[in-house]
């Protein structure tokens, strides 16, 4: 790695690949703002991802994990106060506040820019200022896009080292005038001279700021993933979700699954579900007992880009290069792939460490280790924690790993054409009301189901845990624009499919999480989904009918394949049946989500429920 040089205007150190005049005019600009005391451009290098994190580890951000146990691996565990997106600090600064709509929080982008003046204004000060540069999407693709990221956080360079395409190579696509996407991000933790720094640098307070117009990014107080890492959620779903809706593209929070049968017929299906309900799991799913012979091969596990190819079908491509998985909960059981994607060159972020340097979270093996350092650094044994409810590692824990080190990613991931998709699922986290899967009749009544799903908050954003909020397309978090506006561009991507004559995917509702009496879920979930979705495919192929009902279209107990597992039709009667009394509660919470969104809220999505409605009372 090149020493960083000092942020004299003058002397940024430029590389000589770097020949883009506006990248270097924004970086001297971000510079003579920020101040910080250095300035590296990464290359991508292994030998500069082994030196920061080296460096890290000397600054106490991160430990190496145990090389015997855990080749090239880190644990890094952040402030107690920074552990998940922050939503209510997350802002869409279009120059229209109804082009940001109900659902995002907006500030007029002069007065937002005054704001990020003056917090940004000396902020890097006593810090290395990272240029990393990354595309999201192959390397050159034309459906890629590139961005520059300007942090003061190591921990984000090593980690978009991961989950994107980032170093040199993006400059020579770049060129001297190729566009790029602007991401500036600050810990906001400037650092006076001989101030020894904190583990893990962030500032209570909090700005997460989208520009679409200019699509500009700047993030301020958090090193945590989704808040720092900016080409994810900041710049795959937000800003693209924009520039998508300008150029009649979609940029989803989706996973992409490839499925084969034994008989070699493959498909390819996105899934949108809300943060750590699942979408990692779902990716890699390895078919339970009956279903040998079927494949499940991961496309992404998290953003979706989904393009109208020459033939009018929808082709999918993941932006990213990484997962930035949960950890909690995962196990070889629940997600062996996984597991295996995390042997080695993984960081860990709030884990747990355990006395042979290696790490664990709840849910990793049955029985917890007899001692452990839990994520905050302290003594941790199964009795404290019986005795406290404190956890080993944090609900939110993650881990960041390459895509390539998936066993079972799909031959064409990579492929800058992307893979046809044969069909949309949607699902949200509900104990109650909502059945295990229904098909859409139409694209209008799909659009329907995705703008109204609900979903059970987890721990992926701070705020209270387990309360039914509505979730549309699981984008709530994550919309660039107004709201209403993306269910209307919804439908006239399904409109555009139909014109040129392309079969339209079909569209899903799913829900793995409904419970019984005593609280306890009733589908098992996992591999056992592949029993869903094999369903799906032959509704694709035409090889089984549903019955329809309310909502749309659903199996019967008889057109699942049931082999391999003890699944009773009475306890399939608990997850399918549609009480009444809760559709009429849950149609009124639509109602709500309507009314909130009635403004430029689509004809077509009133129209679907009036009709959803008299059919219930009828
Ligand atoms: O936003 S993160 O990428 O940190 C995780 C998530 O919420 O999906
Ligand atoms: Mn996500």
């Amino acid at each position: 790695m090149n020493q960083p040089v000092k942020a004299d205007v003058a002397t940024l150190n430029i590389p000589a690949y770097v020949k883009h005049q506006k990248l270097i005019n924004w970086v001297a600009e971000v510079a003579a703002l920020a101040k910080p005391d250095s300035i590296y451009w990464c290359d991508g290098s292994q030998s500069e991802y082994d030196h920061l994190c080296a460096l890290m580890v000397e600054g106490g951000t991160m430990k190496k994990l145990n090389d015997a146990k855990r080749p090239n691996s880190y644990l890094a565990c952040s402030d107690p106060s920074d552990v998940a997106r922050v939503e209510d600090r997350t802002f869409i600064c279009s120059e229209k506040k109804e082009d940001a709509g109900p659902t995002n929080h907006w500030m007029e982008p002069a007065v937002m820019r005054t704001t990020l003046n003056g917090l940004f204004d000396g902020c890097m000060r006593g810090r290395t200022m990272y240029v990393v540069p990354f595309s999201m999407g192959p390397l050159g693709s034309p459906i890629a896009h590139i961005g520059i990221e300007l942090s003061d956080s190591p921990y984000v360079a090593v980690n978009m080292r991961i989950m994107t395409r980032m170093g040199k190579a993006v400059y020579d696509v770049l060129g001297t005038d190729g566009e790029f996407v602007p991401c500036v991000h600050s810990v906001g933790a400037p650092l006076e001279a001989g101030q020894k720094d904190v583990a893990w640098p962030c500032n209570a307070t909090k700005y997460i700021v989208h520009f679409p117009e200019t699509r500009e990014i700047w993030s301020y107080g958090s090193g945590y993933g989704g808040n720092a890492l900016l080409g994810k959620k900041c710049f795959a779903l937000r800003i693209a979700s924009t520039m998508g809706r300008d150029q009649g593209w979609l940029a989803e929070h989706m996973l992409i699954l490839g499925v084969e049968s034994p008989e070699g017929k493959k498909h390819y299906v996105a899934a949108a579900f809300p943060s750590a309900c699942g979408k990692t799991n779902f990716a890699m799913l390895i078919p339970p007992k009956g279903f040998e012979g079927w494949k499940v091969t991961t496309i992404g596990d998290d953003i979706a880009w989904i393009k109208p190819g020459k033939d009018g079908r929808l082709y999918a491509i993941n932006p990213e290069a990484g997962y930035f998985g949960v950890a909690p909960g995962t196990n070889t059981r629940t997600n062996s792939n996984c597991m295996a994607s995390m042997n080695e060159n993984t960081i860990f972020t709030n884990v747990a460490l355990t006395d042979d340097g290696d790490v664990w979270w709840e849910g990793l093996t049955k029985e917890a280790p007899a001692h452990l350092i839990d994520w905050q650094g302290k003594d941790w044994t199964p009795e404290i924690a019986k005795e406290t409810g404190r956890k080993a590692a944090h609900p939110n824990a993650r881990f960041t790993v390459a895509a390539t080190q998936n066993p079972v990613i799909d031959p064409a991931w990579d492929d800058p054409a992307g893979v046809p998709i044969s069909a949309f699922i949607f699902g949200g986290r509900r104990s109650t009301t909502v059945p295990l899967v229904t098909e859409a009749r139409n694209w209008v009544e799909g659009v329907y189901m995705a703008a109204t799903m609900g979903s059970e908050t987890t721990a992926a954003a701070a705020g209270q845990m387990g309360v039914v909020r509505r979730d549309p397309f699981a984008m709530l978090p994550f919309m660039g624009y107004n709201m209403s506006d993306y269910f209307q561009h919804w439908l006239n991507v399904g409109e555009k499919i139909q014109q040129a004559g392309a079969a339209l995917p079909k569209i899903y509702c799913v829900n793995w999480f409904r419970t019984d009496a005593e609280g306890k879920f009733v589908w098992p979930g996992f591999g056992d989904n592949m029993r869903v979705l094999k369903w799906m495919l032959d509704r694709i192929e035409g090889q089984t009918t549903g019955v329809e009902n309310i909502f749309g279209v659903s199996p019967q107990f008889a057109d699942l394949k049931w082999d391999g597992i003890e699944f009773t039709q009475e306890q399939f009667d608990t997850i399918t049946s549609i009480d009444k009394a809760a559709w009429e509660t849950e149609l009124k919470l639509h109602s709500e989500l309507f009314e909130k969104l009635h403004y430029r809220l689509p004809q077509a999505l009133q129209t679907t429920k009036e009709q959803l409605q008299s059919r219930l009372n009828g």
